[in-house]
């Protein structure tokens, strides 16, 4: 009797345990508003850079030029709305004031704006425009103010915090809700600041009183994300390529950051495992090398191949992406650039087509309080509200997915539930092939989303193991996926010699090309081996997948003369710095401004010299970069006749090729590029290449 009845007791124990649910983890400080989820779950969305800069063609305007000059022809946000819908993005962002202060709608407090521009008669409001047509398409609407404006007579005065703040109130009362405010890091330097025409430098940290300007935005959109380098809601990921990094915290030490402070992108962008504050990641990025549209750069929208790397590696790593469309001088996104949108959206829908990990078999190590409201399958039930967690004590725990037969993919998708905190350090990722378990991936943190990219695996199971976590881990999403081959254009590449090397995206994809401007065909040359090309040419060529039977994009490239005979030389030393001149970007002359004046370019015969180019480092921290230059010129070496001298604007955020057209051309043997300023004036130097242009 004693027997059956501590059976019972036992029996009734077991059934009350597994009937009770445990309690939730505990929230894992600091954790995201509702809003900032929100706003990380938009995921993508994008930028529009518009202004007299897109008339007058630099990507900085100096603030005096006439309002005049803004007059777009066909100008129809409705337009950039359904491009951006169709493209999946969530949202816009417009540069309602520029650096250059003019400002795309008719504020109250200044003349600098639409309003005394030739368009729909000085009656027209972009702004508003723009507003109407993402209401009509469900897109969110943000805004770009800048804190820098270098036509404003009262820019580092105490007074232009007034006007910064009035202007701040025009837009967050009068457009409807404001999803996101973006106030950029590049603050202060020379401008006609009302006709002064001097350098006026603020102390970053304390002139805009970013605390009060806060607390007003707050008053007007309380809903609204906060970006700048230091939030407060959400941060910039420390460069303009568009990429967050392997390892990318949310938490972000907030209060050791102000915005535009120069050691931010080594030491604080990618967040800290010990961070005290709520701060996501936001990449931003161009379609085009450059914020605002130019001609120019109609054939230099990213390739498929790189707008794909480009988002696998900021919504892929825990961070959103802001993708700029620079609108055109007709007030339209450019078709290019709608055509390269086009193909990553097929893309991705192609990548992300058929999840198969979606309601297949889980098992996990731990569960939390063995109950079923925290189990594995909570991770492949498709409800991003549900998750995968195990007891407080357990940060080490792994998870499996059993496919039940042999299953080809390349992608891995997770996602952490991230309204209880940011918590896996480390990760790894096998697979079990032919009946042995093989790790494919190892990584580190997870975040909000993390996707992983790798070769094709065949496998029966798959097995996600959390190897350390600051609290036990949150696992709400697992996908798994098998992208299609990438067609894309071309990677060319010429060496100091001129020999050409082409390179496909994939193997098994053939290339052609053509080398007399002609549109390239299947009858054009077909890619066999390098050839060489030592003079002024137009190289047209493209991918081909015979088995898809796809072809990629017509990829045109402008070469001038190869530099075989150039040689550098210094009075001084008997080093070669051939870094410069080799053809290749990822190589760098590291030298020092003086030692620079002393160097020169033996071209190795006479040419008609009409322009030149400079790229600086490409490295990923860019380093040394001449932003104010002077170029000379000479025919014996000895007598140098300078032939222009500017400053590159933009070219610390946006580090891409230079290119400085003369007013007539300059017959030269030699040629010397001086930097008359440097990045944050430092004495070194980085020279990716220095190019000539003679056609
Ligand atoms: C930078 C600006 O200086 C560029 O012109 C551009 O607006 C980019 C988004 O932010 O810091």
């Amino acid at each position: 009797m004693k027997n059956t009845s501590a059976y019972l007791f036992i029996f009734l124990l077991v059934i009350i345990s597994s009937c009770s649910s445990s309690k939730a983890p505990k929230p894992l400080v600091p954790i995201p508003t509702i809003y900032q989820t929100e706003w990380q779950e938009m995921e993508l969305y994008g930028f529009i850079h518009f202004s007299i800069n897109t008339f007058t063609d630099v990507e900085w305007g100096y603030g005096d030029k006439s309002p005049e000059l803004f007059n777009p022809t066909q100008l129809d946000t409705r337009q950039w709305a359904r491009v951006a819908k169709d493209a999946g993005m969530k949202g816009l962002i417009l540069t309602n004031k520029h650096h250059d202060g003019f400002c795309l709608w008719p504020s109250k407090y200044t003349d600098y704006s639409v309003k005394n521009s030739p368009w729909k008669n000085g009656q027209g409001d972009v702004v508003k425009e723009l507003a109407e047509a993402c209401r009509e398409y469900g897109l969110k609407m943000g805004i770009y103010l800048s804190p820098w404006d270098r036509n404003h007579a009262d820019y580092g005065k105490p007074e232009y915090i007034d006007y910064f703040r009035n202007q701040l109130t025009e837009l967050l009362t009068n457009y409807g809700d404001i999803f996101e405010v973006w106030f950029d890091g590049a603050n202060g330097g020379d401008g006609y600041y009302g006709g002064a025409n001097e350098v006026r430098t603020v102390v970053k940290k304390t002139y805009y009183d970013w605390e009060n300007t806060n607390k007003l935005i707050r008053k007007l959109q309380p809903n609204a994300i906060i970006w700048s380098d230091n939030g407060p809601d959400a941060r910039w990921v420390g460069n303009e390529h568009g990429f967050a990094y392997e390892t990318t915290w949310s938490p972000l030490l907030r209060d050791s950051i102000y915005g535009g402070m120069p050691e931010y992108n080594t030491k604080y962008a990618f967040g800290q495992e010990n961070g005290t504050h709520w701060v996501p990641a936001e990449a931003d990025v161009s379609i085009r090398p450059n914020w605002y549209y130019h001609k120019s750069e109609d054939n230099k929208v990213k390739s498929l191949e790189h707008l794909l790397d480009i988002y696998y590696r900021s919504i892929g790593q825990n961070s959103t992406l802001l993708l700029n469309l620079p609108v055109d001088r007709r007030g339209l996104v450019h078709e290019n650039d709608e055509q390269q949108l086009k193909k990553l959206t097929a893309q991705l829908k192609e990548d992300f087509a058929t999840n198969l990990a979606l309601n297949t078999n889980t098992s996990a190590s731990h569960i939390r309080g063995n109950d079923t409201k925290y189990a594995s399958k909570n991770t492949v039930d498709g409800n991003k509200d549900t998750y995968w967690t195990t007891d407080d004590a357990t940060t080490k725990a792994s998870l499996t997915i059993d496919f039940e037969k042999p299953t080809l993919f390349n992608r891995f998708l997770v996602q952490e539930y991230i309204p209880l905190g940011q918590r896996v350090k480390q990760f790894s990722v096998d697979a079990e092939i032919n009946g042995e378990w093989k790790t494919i991936s190892s990584q580190t943190t997870i975040g909000y989303k993390r996707i992983l990219r790798f070769e094709d695996v065949k496998a029966t199971k798959l097995r996600l193991n959390i190897e350390a976590s600051k609290a036990c881990p949150l696992i709400s999403n697992i996908a798994i996926y098998h992208a299609p081959l990438v067609i894309d254009i071309p990677k060319i590449n010429r060496n100091k010699d001129g020999i050409v090397t082409l390179q496909a995206p994939d193997d098994g994809v053939e290339i052609f090309y053509t080398l007399d401007t002609s549109e390239p065909t299947l009858l054009s040359l077909k890619y066999a081996k390098p050839f060489s090309i030592n003079q002024p040419t137009t190289l047209k060529t493209f991918s081909y997948d015979p088995q898809r039977q796809r072809k990629s994009e017509v990829s045109i490239e402008n070469f001038d003369i190869c530099k075989k005979l150039w040689k550098i030389s210094s009075p001084n030393t008997t080093e070669i710095p051939n870094e410069a001149i080799d053809e290749n970007l990822a190589t760098n002359w590291n030298t020092t401004k003086n030692v620079l004046s002393e160097y020169k370019i033996d071209l190795g015969e006479t040419i008609n010299l009409k322009g030149f180019t400079y790229s600086p480092t490409q490295g990923r921290w860019v380093l040394g970069i001449i932003t104010h230059y002077s170029f000379y010129g000479s025919d014996d070496g000895h007598s140098w006749v300078k032939l222009a001298q500017g400053e590159f604007s933009n070219i610390i955020a946006n580090p891409i090729q230079q290119k400085v057209l003369f007013t007539k051309p300059f017959a030269v043997k030699y040629i010397k590029l001086i930097a008359d300023k440097t990045m944050n004036d430092s004495n070194t130097i980085q020279i990716a290449e220095i190019g000539v242009i003679t056609k």
